[in-house]
């Protein structure tokens, strides 16, 4: 990954002009994607209950898998952010782990990544779900929103149209815009695409005016390591049930890039108990032989190479509890502050 506050061209790329934007490299009909006007460039953050969409939002604004998705509450664990482009304005989406009423340590830091997420953002996107309306969870959002968040524009996106009837929706926006005053509504899916480049052509317009932060073919701003560990983490939390995704982790041990054009990544599942080791590794190892299997098709997709993926499960019952796990996650061990 290219470091941040790089900039696509030279180092003073404020007002962009269209010559040096990338055109010259030859192809006639890239004249109509280039930027028009300055350039712009800002951070969005997608806040919201556990499974409401962000992650499915922020790879579809991205337009690749960058943040993991399941149907399971709690699947996002730290802040993670993805680049959109879209006419002269560059998007920094920032996916946040769900907000919800903490409990364990783990939890702690999530929240506090999640709230960092959007105390550093130019706009803040509060996403609900359409067909479960006001829950109590949202009702603390928007008690916090109301504590926290004076100058970021706030805009309301009811998410998952697709499982609800249309009226439902009207009623839905006018209960949740007597509540707060948003900057703007949209009805989303983020799943389906419904409303989303509506809801991008406003961001774009809503960013502040500045040069990019991210070369153009830069899509995500996360360790290609920590990517690796979050696509074993997915299919993991997709295979197993109850509370065993919720005690583990998974950390990427060692990375090769080969001559030959592959790439060897081995990665650690720390498990908290003996018995989740069992669990985790499956009949004759049937489980952890799948997860690989699933978690490497996504990273030959993700880094468009041949890739050798070889997981090792440890017990490691301490390990909610270790700076180290916290850091390789990018959390706060002490739940103040996120990445
Ligand atoms: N029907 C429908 N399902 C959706 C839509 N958007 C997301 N989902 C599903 O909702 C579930 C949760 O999606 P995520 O993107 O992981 O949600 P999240 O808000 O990132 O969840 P956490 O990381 O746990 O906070 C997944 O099963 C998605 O496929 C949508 O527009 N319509
Ligand atoms: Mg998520």
């Amino acid at each position: 990954m290219t470091p941040e506050n790089e900039t696509p061209e030279g180092d003073e790329p404020d007002a962009l002009p269209p010559e040096e934007s990338g055109a010259d490299e030859g192809a006639e009909d890239a004249a109509e994607a280039l930027p028009q006007g300055p350039t712009r460039c800002g951070f969005v953050a997608l806040i919201g209950e556990p499974n409401a969409g962000k992650s499915t939002l922020l790879n579809r604004m991205v337009g690749a898998k960058v943040s993991i998705v399941t149907h399971k509450v709690q699947t996002t664990r730290t802040r993670i952010r993805g680049v959109a482009l879209e006419g002269a304005s560059q998007i920094v989406f920032v996916d946040t782990p769900g907000l919800f009423r903490p409990r364990r340590r783990l939890d702690r830091a999530m929240v506090a990544a999640a709230w960092t997420g959007a105390d550093d953002a130019d706009v803040i996107c509060l996403l609900v779900e359409a067909h479960r309306g006001i829950t109590e969870g949202v009702e603390e959002i928007l008690k916090a929103l109301d504590e926290r968040v004076r100058k970021a524009p706030v805009a309301l996106l009811i998410n998952k149209i697709d499982r609800v009837r249309p009226e439902a929706l009207l009623t839905l926006a006018q209960a949740l815009n007597e509540r707060r005053d948003f900057a703007r509504t949209f009805m989303i899916s983020a799943e389906k695409g419904q409303g989303c480049d509506d809801l991008k052509r406003w961001l774009a317009a809503q960013v502040p005016v500045g040069p990019w932060h991210y070369p153009e073919d830069q899509i995500a701003d996360l360790p290609l390591r920590v990517i690796a560990a979050e696509f074993t983490r997915e299919k993991l939390t997709q295979r197993l049930h109850q509370e065993l995704p919720y005690q583990l982790t998974v950390e990427t041990e060692a990375w090769e890039d080969r001559k030959d054009g592959s790439t060897v990544i081995r990665q650690i599942v720390y498990v908290g108990r003996e018995g989740h080791r069992g669990i985790v590794l499956g009949k004759k190892g049937e489980t952890i032989k799948a997860v690989g299997s699933a978690a490497r098709a996504d990273l030959r997709a993700f880094l468009d190479r041949d890739v050798h993926l070889f997981l090792e499960v440890k017990v490691r019952p301490e390990w909610e509890n270790e700076r180290e796990r916290y850091d390789q996650m990018g959390l706060d061990f002490d739940g103040r502050k996120g990445r």
